[in-house]
């Protein structure tokens, strides 16, 4: 799937005031390309303002060291997106995912504009230029810049190295291709230096974060003769570790290494007895069609729902119903999980 850029070159040339923006809870895909997108345009002489629906996680600052990306209803950002000639989304083509800059951008006179990876995909009423087979969004935007001449410098590299990088889960996700490690060869060219980035990306947990995932880890069980691993997190673990929520991103992921597991859980207490759940799959398993028995929703491979609580009442639902998606007995109570409380 190869795009064909003229139309976006002439979309640039036409106009003078941008307006980028990504999804909400952007991750280093999202603003990667924003600014690597910001500072293709900049270069051009062109005037860029970047507005997301979310602030920017604190984990991804090191990619935008000057704050550019700002939040939706900060001062001046209505404004800014009224006045563009031109509106960029990039990194997703999803109504839901635009949140409060959703509306704005629907009323904008703006020319609009989709760059994109992902299937799932509204008519945002936009000009598309989307691959859905491309790793990333960031190596879509590598491309661009290679077919139409436009310079990649170390900032830039950066950007679209880390975009690529966290995409494709350090360059091993089916989605990585040959030409994959072509951009990040190019990249490295360019002046970004992976062992730095690995740092930046991986390798800034907290202490409290190293014991929630002692504590989450150590309780992780099967079901389903070792095809259903799971684990969960009670609110009392946070206040015991001093970790927080954000810190069981990724725990779920470590469920999913046990050898014989098809599908993972973790099940995570919320203050108000709510629980959340994130659900991974390796390839058989539909997990998005897991979660929407509960309300949620997400990909074959990764989705998430909310339940009511308490915890040990939504476990064995979750237990029960990830059973039945592989076609196993409904799980035993010697499978549960001790008590939480
Ligand atoms: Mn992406």
């Amino acid at each position: 799937m190869t795009i064909d850029w003229t139309g976006f070159a002439e979309i640039v040339s036409a106009a003078e005031r941008f307006v980028l923006t990504s999804h909400v809870r952007p991750d280093a895909d999202a603003l990667g390309s924003e600014l690597a997108m910001a500072g293709f345009l900049e270069r051009l002489g062109k005037s860029v303002t970047v507005v997301n629906p979310s602030e920017t996680p604190h984990t991804l600052t090191f990619l935008d060291p000057d704050g550019r990306a700002r939040k939706i209803g900060e001062p001046g950002t209505l404004e800014e997106i009224r006045d563009a000639e031109v509106h960029v989304v990039l990194d997703t083509s999803a109504w839901k995912q635009l949140a409060e800059v959703g509306p704005a951008f629907r009323e904008s006179a703006a020319k609009k504009v989709v760059i994109d990876h992902h299937v799932s995909s509204d008519d945002l009423g936009a000009v598309e230029f989307k691959n859905t087979a491309a790793e990333a969004t960031g190596g879509i935007l590598f491309r661009m810049a290679e077919t139409l001449g436009w310079e990649i410098d170390e900032t830039i590299a950066r950007q679209l190295f880390c975009a690529i990088a966290t995409d494709t889960g350090w360059f091993r996700f089916p989605s990585t291709t040959s030409e994959t490690y072509r951009a990040i060869a190019a990249l490295v060219d360019a002046g970004a230096a992976p062992h730095v980035l690995y740092r930046e990306l991986y390798e800034k947990s907290s202490l409290a974060r190293l014991k929630l995932t002692g504590v989450v880890l150590g309780r992780a069980a099967v079901a389903c003769d070792g095809r259903l691993a799971y684990t969960y997190v009670a609110t009392s673990d946070f206040e015991q570790t001093g970790a927080h929520p954000v810190d069981t991103e990724n725990l779920v992921n470590e469920c999913l290494k046990i050898e014989t597991a098809e599908c993972a859980f973790i099940a995570v207490e919320q203050w108000n007895k709510q629980v959340k759940v994130s659900f991974r799959s390796r390839d058989r398993v539909d997990v998005a069609r897991v979660a929407e028995r509960f309300g949620g929703g997400g990909h074959q491979k990764a989705s998430g729902a909310t339940l009511d609580g308490p915890l040990d009442e939504a476990l064995p639902r979750l237990m029960d119903s990830l059973a039945d998606a592989l076609g196993c007995q409904p799980c035993s109570s010697a499978d549960l999980p001790a008590k939480t409380t």
